[in-house]
């Protein structure tokens, strides 16, 4: 049995050995050279074809089972001690029985295969803002990945040290090996309902069976560093939130780092990487998904990206929408579920290239622009090294972390939601949170058009614990500082639509004229108008120098729309009634506010 030199981590080895059985078990430490042995792996079993170096160096395409292709969410688990306190959006399983259950299909679950053990931080590595964490995975595939996505192998090990903390993430496929059997494709257990994603938070644990994808197997992402940092954070008084982080450079050269969060589909890897259309105006990426904050000495909070890497959608990333993924992802990027073309590059849809003529779709079939199936999967990803990033901030492994000055949040709302609102204090930008979300856009039910899906800061699918606490955290956090060190709360919405049912906004590199003007708000020189529901942009406050949209369609993105608005006040009534008695007080009292100043 492998040895490292913490005491704890070599009795879990052993334990999760004894239980799964693998033929081999294998220390991972991070090397390049391990790196490309583990793809030799892949590429030798067939799991994984090399892309013509030509054209994309240093790159592979793997292809998954159909069945596994995205995070199984009625398959994730809040385990908590108590139910209550995994809250009313969570599923839950009593923590005992699920882990009757798992052990059993645990048991023996590696045979015929190397269970890999992998150290890394999330964070980089000796950061106060880190954590270690213990991935044991039977699958090379996560070996990768996480190689990408994390702070991975001896460093982290050695960080580790003799006693130090980590977070116990368990893995496995869930298929074993006969004598001489090998794997004909993506290993998984195709059955959805055998998978599961489960988070034990009070013993800081994850165990997971049945699906390689994403974030049902690279545990340091979503499991970890959301989920299970979520009560680590609640608990120590720090925030672990589903947030990308951008760096801001004025045309005087000032500085300002922006943090924002987005449910799924909105566009925050693009955010993150946007390349402003207004002149003199730089952003850079720290992170694209996940921020860890912490207060600094000076009172302010400070955000780490906890990854190394970017896991993004590659359908619809192009030169439009996104030029710097784009070019990033011309090398040593994994990309799974996309399209191969005869030349040996990768294609998807929204790519802005031209369809080929002939390719191999994502299931490892013909394809031709004539096929009514997509060439790649809509949740196709990429993984790539951040620090390969063209625009990634020099200082976005600094271990200190950087100070946030603004939070972004925002959904998807086609009406009601203006382009920007700044709320009022800290406890009003909470109660602005607690209400983002997205229509549900399903026509054909006709009761729930104009009905919106909550995702309280982004963070629905990401919950470790009970929701209405979690928004008591946001409270609490706020009452550590002085008001005017905490970042200012903008509710923001690209997406609002005109009565043609056209965006009215154009986006992408244009939502750098609204970031201009939260940055002139914090510093004191931006003009705002008083409403009920905030402060908006004061009209022609908004730099629309060279763009396509006029002082009308202006005015209403920038509408407060009072008969709407009490409706919306109505319907987050209802909505706030799954929190039951832990709704905290403010938010009650800030829904009581605005409902009073709509009149
Ligand atoms: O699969 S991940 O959880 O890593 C990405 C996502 O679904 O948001
Ligand atoms: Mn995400």
């Amino acid at each position: 049995m492998i040895q490292t030199p913490n005491k704890a981590l070599n009795e879990w080895i052993k334990e999760i050995a004894d239980m799964c059985q693998p033929d081999d078990v294998y220390l991972a430490d991070g090397s390049q050279e391990e790196y490309d042995r583990m793809i030799q792996i892949c590429v030798d079993a067939g799991l994984a074809t090399p892309l013509n170096p030509a054209k994309r160096p240093g790159c592979y395409l793997f292809r998954s089972h159909p069945s596994d292709v995205a995070r199984a969410e009625k398959r994730t688990f809040i385990a908590s001690k108590k139910q209550e306190d995994a809250g009313p959006t969570n599923n839950w399983i009593d923590p005992d029985e699920l882990k009757a259950t798992m052990r059993g299909l645990y048991k023996g679950c590696m045979k015929g295969r190397t269970m890999y053990v992998i150290p890394f931080s999330m964070g980089p590595v000796g950061s106060y803002i880190s954590k270690i964490g213990v991935e044991i995975s039977d699958s090379p595939y996560v070996v990768i990945n996480m190689r990408i996505m994390t702070r991975m192998g001896k460093a982290v090990l050695d960080a580790l040290g003799a006693d130090g903390e980590f977070v116990r993430c368990l893995h496995s496929v869930g298929k074993p090996l006969g004598p001489g059997e090998k794997d004909e494709s993506w290993p998984c257990i195709p059955n959805v309902d055998e998978k599961y994603i489960s988070h034990f938070p009070e013993e800081r644990m994850i165990w997971s069976i049945g699906s390689g994808y994403g974030g049902n197997a690279l545990l340091g992402k979503k499991c970890f560093a959301l989920r299970i940092a979520g009560v680590q954070a609640r608990d120590e008084g720090w925030m672990a939130e589903h947030m990308l982080i951008l760096k801001l450079t004025d045309p005087a050269g000032k500085v300002h780092y922006v943090c924002g969060a987005f449910p799924s589909a909105c566009g925050k890897t693009n955010l993150a990487m946007l390349e402003p259309t207004i002149p003199g105006w730089k952003v850079e990426t720290v992170g694209d998904d996940i921020a860890w904050m912490k207060f600094g000495k000076d009172g302010r909070l400070y955000a780490i990206n906890p990854e190394a890497g970017f896991f993004g959608v590659v359908p619809g990333t192009s030169m439009d929408s996104n030029p710097n993924a784009f070019r990033q992802i011309q090398k040593n990027t994994i990309f799974t579920n996309v399209g191969l073309t005869d030349d040996g590059d990768v294609w998807w849809e929204g790519s802005g290239v031209p369809a080929p003529a002939h390719l191999i779709d994502w299931k490892g079939n013909d394809w031709t622009p004539d096929s009514k199936e997509p060439a790649a999967h809509a949740n196709a990803r990429f993984t790539t090294p951040a620090a390969q990033c063209e625009v990634i901030a020099p200082e976005w492994e600094d271990p200190a972390g950087v100070p946030i000055s603004a939070i972004l949040i925002g959904g998807r709302r086609k009406t009601t939601v203006p382009l920007v609102n700044e709320s009022t204090d800290w406890n009003n930008g909470i109660f602005l949170g607690s209400i983002m979300g997205s229509e549900i856009t399903t026509a054909d039910i006709t009761d729930k058009v104009g009905q919106v899906r909550r995702d309280p800061f982004a963070m629905l699918p990401f919950m470790g614990y009970h929701m209405g606490d979690y928004l008591k955290h946001w409270i609490s956090i706020g009452k550590k500082t002085d008001a005017g060190k905490l970042p200012k709360i903008y509710f923001v919405n690209w997406f609002r639509k005109n009565d043609e049912g056209k965006f009215m906004w154009p986006g992408f590199g244009d939502n750098s004229r609204v970031l201009k003007w939260i940055m002139e708000r914090i510093d004191g020189t931006g003009k705002a108008v008083e409403t009920p529901i905030g402060n908006l942009p004061a009209p022609g406050a908004i730099d629309i120098s060279g763009l396509d949209v006029t002082e009308d369609d202006m005015a209403h993105l920038l509408e407060v729309d009072k008969e709407a608005w009490k409706i919306e006040a109505a319907n987050i009534r209802k909505d706030y009634e799954i929190y039951g008695d832990r709704l905290p007080k403010e938010l009650a009292d800030e829904l009581a506010k605005l409902e009073k100043a709509l009149g």
